[in-house]
């Protein structure tokens, strides 16, 4: 019953069933409508897209398999020592369905450690990076180095069927799993601290546990704060730009190595994942100029400045989020009962009450509220993690979490390569000339 495949195999052919079902009954039923500013607005609104694992609700904030992050904390697995959710807990969430007991989740915190070795020509290939190649280029290219492992695209010459396509992804996704806190560890250690990673890991111990350690942090405090980080940033439905990259990859069936790396080149982008680098580098700049405890109108001239020259206020604001994002809370809960007075996070709570407002009064930004980028990079340098250019990593690694899950279901229920059809605004002024 810990057996992750077998609890898998016995949920996709009742799943592919449902839908083969409910297409029979309502596959011509309209979902919506596309205007000519969905189109050109970066087709927000537009649902297009079938994406299992979780699901996001403008007011409340994401949903992992129906459960809200405050339920997801409470029922999810904590370590013997801890009290924050494993990320391996919201895994097997995601991908079955069902809340894992704690030995399945003990079971797979084993499998992931088994599983970890990195190929030598992925360690060789890091090492010979120069050092100013950004943590996320570096991370993008070690991950789809490690396309020569995948079980996937052997199979697929092999001629699997299609009917085994997702079983092959399962060991790619589990292997890659396993191996990413080992390629975010050979980044760090050689980029900051020059030293070599000292590969082993611990099989009695969780994923997040061996990462910390793979990167030289045993404090107790950070490891919980990583497990939470690790669980909160998995997942944020299919349309997001790293979401979206890895489906749209994984569609023309590239294996889940290089599906996975086109959507970290994604989430390397400032208005997506960098954005929690930006946040902390913003927030350097306001440190600098007004020093470490500046007053509610000091933070409020700096908002104001920021947008008067013409810049983004950096984790504030969402496509889809209309409200606080619930992952900004549950950090905030975190800070507020881990270290209440630590300046940074003062700064971080009175930019919650002085930037909306200031947000709010230009009018055209439909969200002034801050989302997970805001508060993530306060917990990092609470614990000592200063190197800002790193945070987007280990947004990386959980999120590998969320859209690794959703591609096996893609493989599982068959979907096609994705395709939409474009339009060029000759055709479109055609089309509404002749309407
Ligand atoms: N600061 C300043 N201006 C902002 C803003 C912010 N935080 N958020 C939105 N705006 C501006 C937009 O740039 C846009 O301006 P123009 O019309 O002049 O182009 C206008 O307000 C309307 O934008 P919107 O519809 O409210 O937001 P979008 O869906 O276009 O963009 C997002 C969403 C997240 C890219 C945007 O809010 C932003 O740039 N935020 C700052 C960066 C950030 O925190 N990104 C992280 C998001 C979470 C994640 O993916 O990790």
């Amino acid at each position: 019953k810990n057996d992750l495949k077998q609890v898998l195999k016995s949920k996709v052919a009742a799943e592919q069933e449902r839908i083969k079902k409910f297409r029979k009954e309502h596959g011509k039923f309209k979902v919506g409508e596309i205007t000519i500013d969905m189109m050109y607005g970066g087709m927000r609104g537009i649902k297009g897209l079938v994406y299992e694992t979780s699901l996001l609700d403008t007011n409340e904030g994401i949903r992992f398999r129906g459960l809200s992050i405050p339920e997801c904390n409470e029922v999810l697995p904590k370590a013997p020592e801890g009290c924050e959710p494993l990320p391996e807990g919201i895994f097997w969430l995601l991908l079955t369905g069902d809340c894992p007991t704690e030995e399945n989740v003990r079971w797979l915190s084993k499998e992931w450690s088994k599983r970890a070795k990195l190929p030598a020509h992925v360690l060789q290939m890091l090492e010979n990076l120069p050092k100013d190649v950004h943590p996320m280029a570096q991370f993008v290219a070690g991950i789809a180095a490690c396309s020569s492992e995948s079980k996937f695209a052997k199979g697929y010459t092999e001629g699997m069927t299609k009917a085994q396509y997702w079983e092959y992804a399962y060991e790619d996704v589990m292997d890659l799993l396993a191996n990413l806190p080992l390629i975010a560890a050979v980044i760090y250690n050689r980029f900051y601290k020059n030293e070599e990673t000292c590969m082993k890991v611990d099989t009695s111990k969780d994923w997040s546990y061996n990462f910390a350690k793979l990167i030289g942090f045993d404090d107790p405090g950070f490891v919980e704060m990583l497990r939470l980080y690790l669980t909160l940033h998995c997942d944020h439905e299919g349309g997001n730009v790293s979401a979206h990259a890895v489906h749209l990859v994984g569609s023309a069936l590239s294996d889940p190595y290089l599906a996975f790396s086109a959507g970290m080149a994604g989430l390397a982008g400032p208005l997506h994942g960098l954005a929690n680098q930006e946040v902390l580098v913003w927030l350097s700049k306001l440190k600098q100029k007004l020093g470490e405890s500046p007053s509610e109108d000091q933070i409020k001239g700096y908002v104001e400045e920021t947008l008067k020259s013409g810049q983004v206020v950096p984790g504030y604001g969402h496509a889809v989020l209309r409200k606080t994002d619930p992952r900004y809370i549950s950090q905030k809960e975190f800070a507020e009962k881990h270290f209440p007075d630590y300046p940074l996070y003062k700064i971080v709570s009175t930019l919650y009450k002085v930037a909306p407002p200031v947000l709010q009064a230009t009018g055209k930004i439909q969200n002034p509220w801050p989302n997970v980028d805001a508060h993530s990079g306060v917990l990092m340098q609470y614990y000592g993690l200063t190197q800002m250019n790193f945070y987007t990593v280990f947004f990386g690694v959980s999120r590998a979490i969320g859209v690794l899950s959703a591609l096996i279901w893609s493989r599982a229920l068959g979907l096609p390569i994705e395709r939409p059809k474009s339009m060029t605004t000759d055709a479109l002024m055609e089309l509404v000339k002749s309407s």
